[in-house]
């Protein structure tokens, strides 16, 4: 008695998936050996990476050769080369490397350590014109648009009043001024890495309307870039009507004079 068509069917899709698995884990397993190095990016030609285990007899290759790096087919060294691996552009090679026939892989896999090597900027597309109302309280904040660094350090910002000096240098340190005469100061959330104005002391648009600040961010081999803010006080209605005393004294002659 044979078995229906529509189940010798399934039998075959069965064993069709069971062979497709079977050879994908194969797959995975493939590898004869495993290595990881690690670089640091920028490192001059010739630096050394790392080493495979090698058998005696054989030689071996990359399977697809990279740009940045070198494999001694001997001795199983493997060297940067005049290409310098850029971080930014690609921080982990995998690569395979082939030995000889009897032909067998090995797995290698390559970590670009970070170098600071790009200095922090501030996108030209940044909000740059802020405003707060007078009568907001002190501690209030606003977001503002945070500098760019393309390494994984974390940045440090200050804030300090646009002075010539401070814009003609802005390491300077603003040219004697600070943000202590400022009524602001930066809130920075390194984790979250949210930068915001935050009122420090009391405003008063009739005392001082606008303020220009100069916020400069620095990472960590000291590389700085600065932006320049424009922070506007909005009217709010705080001073009490007050009489022009003149006028009252005028118009209470003539009251006086009618009477
Ligand atoms: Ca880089
Ligand atoms: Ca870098
Ligand atoms: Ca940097």
């Amino acid at each position: 008695m044979f078995p229906p068509i529509q189940s010798l069917q399934c039998h075959f899709i069965v064993f069709l998936l069971l062979s497709f698995s079977l050879l994908s884990i194969s797959a995975v397993q493939a590898f004869s050996d495993s290595f990881y190095f690690e670089v640091k990016e920028n490192s001059p030609a010739q630096t050394y990476v790392g080493k495979i285990a090698t058998k005696a007899g054989f030689t071996y290759r990359f399977n697809d050769d990279p740009a940045e790096f070198e494999l001694n087919a001997e001795t199983g060294v493997i060297l940067t080369t005049e290409v310098a691996a850029d971080r930014e552009a690609k921080d982990l090679y995998s690569l395979v490397v082939l030995s000889s026939s009897p032909t067998y892989p090995i797995e290698v896999k390559v970590r670009v350590l970070d170098v600071d090597d790009n200095v922090p900027f501030w996108p030209p597309s940044i909000n740059t014109n802020l405003s707060f109302s007078e009568s907001a309280p002190v501690g209030t904040k606003v977001i503002i648009d945070s500098a760019v660094d393309a390494d994984s350090g974390q940045l440090r910002y200050r804030v300090e009043p646009v002075t010539e000096l401070s814009l003609s240098d802005p390491q300077s340190g603003g040219g004697g001024s600070s943000s202590s005469s400022l009524p602001f100061k930066l809130n920075y959330n390194s984790s979250t890495s949210f930068l915001h104005l935050e009122i420090a002391s009391k405003l008063d648009r009739e005392l001082q309307s606008s303020y220009l600040l100069n916020i400069t961010a620095t990472d960590e081999s000291d590389q700085a870039s600065y932006a320049i803010f424009s922070v506007r006080i909005l009217d709010s209605n705080d001073n009490a009507p007050v009489f022009d005393h003149v006028s009252r004294t005028f118009c209470l002659q003539f009251a006086v004079s009618c009477c």
